[in-house]
């Protein structure tokens, strides 16, 4: 049976071509400012986003780490959305390594208002953790892939400059936010001091984040990566890779758009699945299960059953995230498997 892969993008397998090049790459120690490939990477990377210069790291978390060290002090705040990567997903890493004091805004869909993010910016005072970055997350993965759009960034950089706060972007998917707003993700990333974008996600690579800005800002975040033990040697074999999704692999995030697009519909249409379409805004489709009494790691596994792998948002929560070995023909039999799953649960409730 081919399983029908929606856990997440990053489940993305590298590309023939990925791997001529990785197989062919010219590499030297990284370390040292010697991989020919990871300087090519390195300098097409800060070409696509706008800026002076970029890091190439192993991850997206390290990226976001290295971030946070490079723009604040310990102790410092940080100012971040409650549902963002950065404080949901990242082992707390921004506490326990990096010193910052995290201090959340809730977002519409991950979507920050701008308003509510002035409010949270205290004026200083002997008892407060002085603000000193705005993290901004785009798109927003547990909002559901959403996108904050240009002129929302702007507001935002303005309020972050107007209270002396840096501001940083988990940019992990800018280029589907790029896609979905028709523009460059240098547009994006111009109102950002900082940004990390992932090679790893919908753009296939096998490994590989970037973290992008001033060039003073990534020397000292190139010291930082190198604290945590991000330094990588001869890591052009990776970086080989990541030129190529750089180069070949972003256009084609508008298929994934699509596909997520047709699903999120059909799936509304599934008696037991709520799917809130206006949340459907680039490759992610997020649904609740919880009418069916059942929670949501047994709807995965019987999902998974039917050839169908989702991953979990308990308690009731589910994701699919569409990615280039989802095509639009699996769309159907994805509609179909969930349905069984649902009538399982649904018809001995009808009959009771
Ligand atoms: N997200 C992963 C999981 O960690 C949840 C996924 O499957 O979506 N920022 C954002 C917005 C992300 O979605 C992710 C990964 C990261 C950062 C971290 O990247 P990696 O996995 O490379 O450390």
């Amino acid at each position: 049976m081919k399983w029908i892969e929606l856990r997440s993008d990053t489940l993305t397998l590298p590309t023939e071509e990925m791997r001529d090049a990785m197989r062919n790459a010219e590499v030297g120690d990284d370390v040292w400012g010697e991989d020919p490939t990871v300087i090519r990477l390195e300098a097409l990377a800060a070409e696509k986003v706008g800026k002076e210069a970029a890091l190439f790291l192993p991850s997206g978390t390290m990226g976001n780490l290295v971030a946070v060290m490079t723009h604040c002090s310990r102790g410092d705040e940080i100012i971040l959305e409650a549902d963002s990567h950065i404080y949901y997903y990242e082992v707390g890493g921004l506490s326990a390594l990096a010193g910052a004091v995290p201090r959340l805004v809730r977002g519409k869909s991950g979507v920050l208002d701008p308003d509510d993010v002035r409010a949270a910016i205290r004026e200083q005072n002997i008892h407060y953790a002085p603000p000193t970055c705005l993290s901004v997350e785009n798109t927003h993965n547990r909002g559901g892939g959403t996108v904050t759009d240009l002129p929302t960034l702007a507001a935002l950089r303005d309020v972050a400059k107007e209270r002396g706060l840096s501001i940083h972007m988990d940019g992990a998917r800018i280029f589907n936010a790029a896609v979905a707003l028709g523009v460059d993700a240098s547009e994006i990333a111009q109102y950002v001091d900082s940004v990390m974008f992932c090679l790893s996600k919908g753009l296939s690579a096998p490994v590989g984040s970037m973290l992008a800005g001033d060039a003073d800002f990534i020397a000292r975040a190139r010291k930082n990566r190198k604290m945590v033990g991000g330094g990588m040697r001869q890591a052009g074999v990776l970086a080989a890779a990541g030129i190529v999704a750089l180069e070949k692999m972003v256009d084609r995030l508008a298929d994934d758009h699509g596909n997520a697009r047709a699903l999120a519909e059909a799936l509304a249409d599934v008696a037991g699945i709520e799917v809130d379409l206006s949340t459907v805004e680039t490759n992610m489709v997020v649904f609740d299960i919880g009418c069916l009494g059942i929670d949501s790691d047994q709807f995965a596994a019987e999902l998974s059953a039917e050839g169908v792998r989702v991953s979990t948002r308990p308690p009731h929560g589910m994701r699919a995230v569409t990615n280039r070995h989802f095509r639009n023909e699996d769309v159907e039999r994805t509609v179909d498997a969930m349905k069984a799953v649902c009538e399982r649960h649904l018809a001995p409730r009808r009959h009771a």
